[in-house]
């Protein structure tokens, strides 16, 4: 059974149309669906469930397929198949002549690269946007989707590397569940829980924002109150140091399943 909303989404252009409120109710209809198939079509499903409210987010607010949505190994990228275009196929998923259990390039221009190993989705949206840049393309958008797991792999940490110094348009959302094949281990994953449970500094930067204007306030003020934000930043919370220092600038944490938040964090970021 798939819900009243859900039956009506056949791109994500049918997604865009609906009101930000209908959001959290095709949620709840994607994760019924997801989990009834997967009750008789055994597949990846804790990672797929956990990303409902991120695929729904990513496609309501970007301009996929022309902007690029990067899902790290792919086996979370259940609900993002089923948005785009391969709801009533997704039953076959995993099955010989069926879809694939990962995006794949030629399955779907939805799925902007073919992935399975773990930790090359932000070394690929990164050579996306440059060339998006090469081309003279300042409008389309890269977005790499990576797991605490997947974070932890070489080949991140030098796209990491890369990015942050590259100019290059390209946002990073961190799908912080605190497991990876098993519980995550190691100093990237105590690292990750010192920030999630570093609120102060997130509370008042979002105090700071609205009571100072928010996106209304001329380039001036808001350059006045990016300088202040960036010095509250380093005093308060020394622990996001890692992805500021690589050159990157860092949001959140947020709640991954607050739908409409989401949204708005999204809209937010795809201005800046
Ligand atoms: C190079 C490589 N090593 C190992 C794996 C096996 N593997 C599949 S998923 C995964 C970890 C996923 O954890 P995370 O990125 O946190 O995503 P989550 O499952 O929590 O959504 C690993 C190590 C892989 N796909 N590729």
């Amino acid at each position: 059974m798939q819900g009243v909303i859900l039956e009506n989404i056949n791109t994500p252009d049918d997604l865009r149309r609906l009101p930000v409120s209908d959001l959290s109710e095709l949620a709840r209809e994607l994760r019924k669906y997801i989990v009834d198939t997967l009750a008789t079509h055994p597949g990846h499903l804790a990672s797929s469930l956990g990303t409902v409210e991120l695929a729904i987010a990513l496609h309501y607010v970007f301009n996929t397929p022309d902007d690029k949505v990067v899902w790290d190994v792919g086996h979370q990228a259940y609900a993002h198949k089923i948005l785009t275009g391969r709801r009533d196929l997704f039953p076959t998923i995993r099955t010989y002549g069926g879809i694939s259990g990962f995006p794949r390039m030629d399955e779907s221009p939805y799925d902007a690269f073919g992935t399975g190993h773990s930790s090359t989705s932000i070394s690929a949206a990164l050579g996306m946007a440059m060339a998006s840049k090469l081309q003279g393309n300042t409008s389309r958008q890269h977005i790499a989707v990576i797991g605490d797991g997947s974070m932890t792999g070489g080949e991140a940490f030098e796209a990491l590397n890369n990015a942050g110094v590259s100019k290059a348009n390209v946002l990073v959302v961190l799908n912080d569940n605190g497991i990876s094949i098993d519980k995550a281990v190691g100093g990237l994953s105590r690292y990750l829980v010192n920030i999630t449970s570093s609120p102060q500094y997130n509370d008042l930067k979002e105090q700071v924002w609205k009571k100072t204007g928010g996106e209304s306030r001329n380039p001036r003020g808001k350059s006045f109150v990016s300088r202040m934000l960036s010095g509250l930043k380093s005093s308060l919370l020394s622990s996001s140091n890692l992805f500021e220092s690589l050159g990157f600038r860092y949001f959140g944490p947020v709640d991954g399943h607050d739908v409409e938040q989401l949204v708005q964090i999204l809209s937010r970021l795809r201005r800046l």
